[in-house]
């Protein structure tokens, strides 16, 4: 069976961030290990564009298609799945990626064209699912772990079940998403050092936050492979690659400290040349001096903070399990204890949140010694406490999942307006980011023309396209 993995993305949704995907990696390695042949139509890379996806599928030449949903790019998989259908009737569609763990039990009412989908992971369900539609083992779709199908007019999802061992997933199929078939664009504009990549040392958060739906994806018990497997695939993407910067994409990656203080000394012990970020932030309780200088010994220059935000009552609400007072001192221990730079992330137009707390947000954000700040507006996440509640509460029936994006406004709260919002979340940007100090070391930060230019896009994007 040959199947076709795919990340849709039109042109006009391009990202500003392109990275490899790796959840298509994974997925491909564990269909290889089947006996699957596997292909990766991903969106993002180099000089992809609709039309090029179009004339791949129109081949029709394979006998399965996955499809990776974004909620902001639910209608785009829809019409790639009809036009699948359409041209390869035979095709076995398969729906899976953020989204479809959001909303398992609407996804196939959503996505007609879509036969099958999986919430979480997929490594272990969809080899089984395939290696059942095709004959060659028996079990039962209940036994399909993360399955979500169509039975008569019912849908039934499975019960989400995290892979036990993430070692016996082995590496994603770097040949598949290979880093330099994607653009120099980082998360975060400043990597220090390219060919840069993603990797995934652990998997899932044991954190309850209100506004999150990421446990939906990968369960509320933190996994980590091994600092053995960690370091070699480091050293494959190294040696093999060139890869000279890695962004560790993980949720809480310091929250296993014995695996991160293992994974640096590995760095350090194999003597690669590399730097490293953190390009998501991290639990700021799970920092302490000697985990910070191993991270700084290894190659870590940057590090993000989730800091969400600068009210004690909307953190409380957030259930975030942190105060105020416990951020200022470890933000100010980690300034102690090492020189990484540190960028806050802060989230702006939370349900619950007046145009006070939003103040107070910002005024912490300047407060603290942070060379970078990233606002990003909240976002009804399938999947979330926050989202569900007023699901329930019918108050998202006008949000547009195009909208689901860092920095569009796809939800105003009832105490605030639509105006205000995007009034401040520039001034929240534009207060942080106009101050002398911050200006000069963002400028020393540049490296190239190229770098520069997409800089400018960032900012163009951030302050002068209109959002509604
Ligand atoms: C790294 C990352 C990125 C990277 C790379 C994304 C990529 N295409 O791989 C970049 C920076 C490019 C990015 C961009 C965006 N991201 Co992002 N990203 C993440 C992050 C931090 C980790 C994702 C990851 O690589 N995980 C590791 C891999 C192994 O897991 P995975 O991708 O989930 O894949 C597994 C399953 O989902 C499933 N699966 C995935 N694809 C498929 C396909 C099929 C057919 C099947 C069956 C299963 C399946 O199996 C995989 C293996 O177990 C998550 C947060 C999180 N904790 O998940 C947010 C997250 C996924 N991103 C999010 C968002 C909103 C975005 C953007 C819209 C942001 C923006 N620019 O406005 C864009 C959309 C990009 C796109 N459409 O591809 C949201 C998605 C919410 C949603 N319901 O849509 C998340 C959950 C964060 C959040 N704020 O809630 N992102
Ligand atoms: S925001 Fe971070 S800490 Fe909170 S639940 Fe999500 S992944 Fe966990």
């Amino acid at each position: 069976m040959k199947v076709l993995l795919i990340n849709p993305l039109t042109p006009e949704k391009r990202m500003i961030h392109n990275t490899p995907n790796l959840g298509l990696g994974y997925i491909a390695t564990a269909l290889r290990k089947n006996g699957f042949s596997v292909e990766v139509c991903d969106g993002m890379k180099k000089g992809m564009t609709n039309k090029k996806l179009i004339d791949r599928l129109m081949r029709a030449d394979y006998d399965v298609a996955g499809c990776q949903v974004y909620t902001c790019s639910l209608k785009e998989s829809l019409e790639i799945l009809k036009l699948i259908k359409s041209k390869n009737p035979g095709c076995i569609t398969v729906a899976g990626g953020p989204h479809p763990s959001g909303d398992p039990e609407q996804v196939l009412t959503d996505l007609t064209e879509a036969d099958f989908a999986f919430r979480g992971e997929a490594e272990e369900g969809l080899p089984k699912l395939l290696n059942k539609l095709a004959g060659h083992q028996e079990c039962a779709f209940e036994e399909i772990p993360n399955l979500v199908r169509r039975d008569k007019d019912r849908i039934l999802c499975n019960p989400l079940q995290p892979v036990e061992n993430l070692d016996s997933l082995g590496m994603p199929s770097w040949d598949l998403i290979a880093p330099n078939e994607y653009p120099n664009a980082p998360i975060g504009a400043f990597a220090r050092n390219f060919p840069l990549t993603t990797i995934s040392c652990t998997r899932g958060c044991a954190h309850y936050c209100t506004f999150c739906a990421n446990t939906r994806i990968m369960g509320r018990k933190l996994r980590a492979r091994s600092s053995q497997s960690i370091l070699a695939e480091m050293q494959l993407l190294y040696y093999d690659h060139g890869i000279r910067e890695f962004q560790i994409i993980d949720d809480c990656f310091t929250s296993n400290r014995t695996i991160a203080m293992e994974v640096c000394r590995g760095i350090i012990e194999s003597g690669m040349e590399i730097s490293i970020s953190f390009p998501n932030g991290v639990r700021i309780e799970s920092l302490d001096e000697e985990l910070l200088q191993s991270l700084e010994q290894a190659g870590c220059y940057s590090l993000g903070m989730a800091i969400e935000t600068g009210s004690q009552r909307i953190m409380d609400h957030m259930r975030r399990g942190q105060t105020l007072e416990m951020i200022r001192d470890q933000v100010a221990m980690v300034r102690r204890a090492c020189n990484i730079r540190m960028t806050g992330f802060f989230i702006i137009g939370y349900p619950e949140e007046k145009v006070e707390d939003v103040l107070e947000t910002i005024r912490l954000s300047r407060s603290l010694p942070f060379s970078r700040a990233n606002f990003t507006l909240w976002m009804p996440v399938p999947g979330s406490e926050m989202t569900e509640k007023l699901r329930k509460e019918g108050k998202l029936k006008d949000v547009d999942p195009d909208r689901i994006v860092i920095n569009k406004i796809s939800y105003v709260s009832e105490n605030m307006t639509w105006d205000q919002m995007r009034k401040y979340f520039i001034k929240a940007y534009a207060g942080f980011y106009l101050r002398p100090a911050i200006i000069i070391g963002l400028l020393r930060e540049i490296r190239s023309f190229e770098q520069f230019k997409y800089i400018m896009t960032r900012v163009f994007k951030l302050f002068f396209v209109k959002s509604e």
